[in-house]
């Protein structure tokens, strides 16, 4: 079924499923790591382009397309491309973006291997990378050189839900001749559409809330035109780092609830945020949709809702946090985000106990801050549960 012009809801179920000989209505596993020509032409054909025929799943398989072409649908963009992991879709990027002598301004509190990957990794390619805190776009224009080749931003930002105006950026990067690079993982396409607010590229860790289920590690890239599609694909299949069949088919189950999930854990988050502004051990709390969040504003301008991902400060600074993690029975003490079930996390003492003090204070990581992921269970139970946990904090 052509589901362009469809709205999102229906997109979600049918883009990007194909009919079968059997009428199966699901895409089924295409769990083959080659495929048979139908003659040596055939071959010859499907190397050179002429025909869009499977080769090997690591260039392409048609479970891991379906998944693509849906995500490219949701994104309203030109192509996806599925990996492995999050970290498969940000490396593939900047292997394709980025070399010798070019620099990237980035946000200082973007996802840890993110940033990591560039100051160990790509540095020792002679990449040049500079973190400021995008929140405040004047950062950007200062931080941008002459070698400067691409803007890469991630809002809200894990672990702090800093916000970042997309637009402001692509008329930034616009201005400059920069490739604007969204990692879209906290919103999904659902809450946010940054190709639509002028982003060249848009990225997610699947494994979050488009999957949405805490059973697979995935990635997928999406760009607004074919060239950048074409250059991102080729360092994707060079790395090695697709997607698996199982995987995908594993994704196209998941990314069908992705609406109605996440309009239920926003309610739940809705009123979980309430209840934290108003408890006397919280310090302070980021959520998108309260009024005191610093980027209330550009929330609600740029997300059509404001999800379930928040970050909160105990009045006990660090002890408080660790004790709370280990106080909480209902909340799962651990990393990851975006699924149906509420985890929670001290990145001071758990993600990043091993980041220097200066270093987690750069990203705007402070050593109260406690991450929650607010999942679809009954509210009043994951009140219950932070009511029990912070008594004894
Ligand atoms: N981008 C964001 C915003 C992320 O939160 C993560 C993973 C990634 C990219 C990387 O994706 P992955 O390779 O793990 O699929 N975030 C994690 C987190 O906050 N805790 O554990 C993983």
């Amino acid at each position: 079924m052509n589901t362009k012009d469809k709205g999102f809801n229906t997109k979600l179920i049918h883009a990007g499923a194909f009919d079968d000989e059997f009428g199966s209505a699901t895409v089924p596993i295409y769990q083959s790591s080659t495929f048979k020509f139908k003659s040596a032409q055939h071959g010859a054909d499907c190397f050179s382009g002429a025909s869009d025929g499977y080769i090997y799943t690591r260039i392409a398989n048609p479970t891991i397309r379906a998944l693509e072409q849906n995500i490219a649908q949701l994104e309203n963009g030109y192509g996806g491309i599925a990996t492995s992991s999050g970290m498969g879709a940000i490396s593939s990027v900047y292997m394709a973006l980025l070399g010798a002598g070019s620099h990237i301004v980035s946000s200082r509190a973007v996802y840890g291997p993110a940033r990591g990957v560039l100051e160990q990794d790509f540095s020792r390619f002679g990449v040049e990378a500079t973190f400021v805190n995008t929140a405040d776009t004047n950062n950007i224009v200062a931080a941008i050189k002459q070698n400067t080749k691409v803007l890469y931003i991630e809002t809200p930002a894990n672990p702090t839900m800093e916000i970042t105006d997309i637009a402001a950026c692509a008329e930034i990067a616009k201005a400059h001749n920069l490739i604007l690079v969204v990692d879209n993982t906290f919103c999904s396409p659902y809450l946010q559409k940054p190709l639509e607010l002028g982003a060249d590229v848009v990225l997610h860790s699947i494994t979050k809330f488009i999957n949405g289920h805490a059973d697979i590690v995935g990635g997928v890239i999406v760009t607004k035109g074919p060239e950048l599609y074409k250059k991102i694909r080729h360092c994707m299949v060079y790395l090695g780092c697709n997607m698996d069949p199982t995987q995908a088919f594993m994704v196209i189950r998941g990314v069908k609830t992705l609406s109605i999930r996440i309009d239920r854990a926003e309610e739940n988050a809705m009123k979980i945020a309430r209840y934290l502004e108003a408890h006397p051990k919280v310090a302070w709390i980021k959520y998108p949709g309260l009024e005191s969040h610093p980027q209330y504003e550009l929330a609600k301008k740029q997300m059509s809702g404001f999800g379930s991902m928040m970050s909160f400060g105990l009045k006990g600074g660090y002890e408080a946090g660790e004790k709370l993690m280990n106080n909480v029975h209902l909340a799962l003490l651990a990393v990851s985000l975006g699924g149906v079930e509420t985890l929670i996390q001290h990145p001071a003492s758990m993600t990043h106990a091993a980041v220097s003090k200066e270093n987690k204070l750069a990203a705007g990581i402070t050593d109260d801050l406690v991450r929650f992921s607010v999942g679809i269970e009954d509210v009043d139970d994951i009140i219950e549960d932070l009511k029990n946990g912070l008594a004894n904090c």
